[in-house]
């Protein structure tokens, strides 16, 4: 065992025992949603777990640990910091260990700290991409990198249109990563169920994407898998809506000359402001409904 990592006690006894195991991030608690649907929703999507037969392990960094499953204490003192804690991502990790400071993981330094521990499934509700505009500015978030080489498939509700979807698609064919759609054929938009991509394969069950899992890392064909699971019909929000919430953001974003780590952050906090309540409620029942999927995906894994 890596001598940073601290997996919480009912974690590592479900991993001796070889029960399912679903990793959860923390930058969606600290960056992604404000105090309290934070916490709440941090601690109902591990609930969620527990009642679909899996063992919850909320990622993050405390006072320098790295931690595979949290307290709700734990949970609470990420949530309340909100945009003081250090969103980490694969290159802060050294540092905020070596500061013995809090971290809150992002998809990829989840990925790192999972796959530490054991872990192989994850939920989440949206991952990172290539941010439209990359061709200029190179914004291409680090979680597609983790994909291709670390082991871990995480479930998701697509990548929202903050980011350019079809050269997501292509960084992601590029590093070969494989993009399950979950009974679809096109990849879910986050807080829609369409878009105008498509994904890899259609799968019906957790039992054939767990199948498709293990014959990947069983032939050595390192790096994550994405299990895109569209939004349920009756929390999808208004397609026009979304879209003109998400290009104001984008204006603002380059007006202020908001970059780097800041820009996603920045853009999910605007386009929630923008569309009111809507798109928070959303955004809580896409990660309910992953965290359902992920643990089917476990349990059949
Ligand atoms: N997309 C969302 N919600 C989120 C994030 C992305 O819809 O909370 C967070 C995740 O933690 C993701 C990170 O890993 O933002 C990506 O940040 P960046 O683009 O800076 O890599
Ligand atoms: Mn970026």
């Amino acid at each position: 065992m890596n001598e940073y990592l601290d997996i919480h006690p009912d974690v590592a006894a479900a991993l001796a025992a070889g029960k399912p195991v679903v990793a959860l991030e923390s930058t969606i608690i600290s960056h992604g949603m404000p105090w309290p649907q934070n916490a709440e929703t941090a601690k109902k999507v591990e609930q969620i777990i527990r009642d679909n037969g899996a063992v919850p392990a909320t990622i993050a960094i405390i006072d320098g640990r790295l931690k595979a499953g949290l307290s709700n204490n734990e949970i609470d003192t990420l949530a309340k910091a909100g945009l003081s804690v250090t969103k980490c991502s694969r290159r802060d990790l050294p540092y905020v260990v070596a500061k013995k400071q809090h971290g809150a993981t992002t998809v990829a330094a989840t990925m790192i700290i999972a796959a530490m521990a054991g872990i192989k499934v994850f939920a989440t509700g949206g991952i990172g991409g290539v941010h439209r505009g990359a061709q200029q500015t190179f914004d291409i978030s680090a979680d597609l990198q983790e994909l291709a080489k670390t082991n871990v498939a995480v479930v998701c509700a697509g990548a929202k249109s903050i980011l350019d979807l079809a050269l997501t698609r292509e960084y992601l064919e590029t590093q070969g990563v494989p993009v399950l759609g979950y009974k679809t054929d096109t990849l879910p938009a986050f807080y829609t169920r369409e878009s105008d991509q498509t994904v890899d394969y259609n799968m019906t069950s957790a039992e054939e994407i767990a199948h498709f899992i293990k014959a990947k890392w069983a032939m050595q064909l390192h790096g994550g898998a994405i299990i895109a699971n569209p939004i349920p019909e009756e929390f999808a929000m208004d397609k026009a809506t979304i879209d003109a919430a998400i290009n104001q953001a984008l204006l603002e974003m380059e007006e202020q000359g908001v970059a780097g780590k800041e820009s996603t952050p920045f853009l999910l906090a605007r386009v929630a402001q923008l569309t009111g309540g809507d798109s928070l409620a959303s955004n809580i029942q896409l990660v309910f409904n992953n965290a359902r999927l992920a643990a089917e995906i476990a349990s059949a894994l």
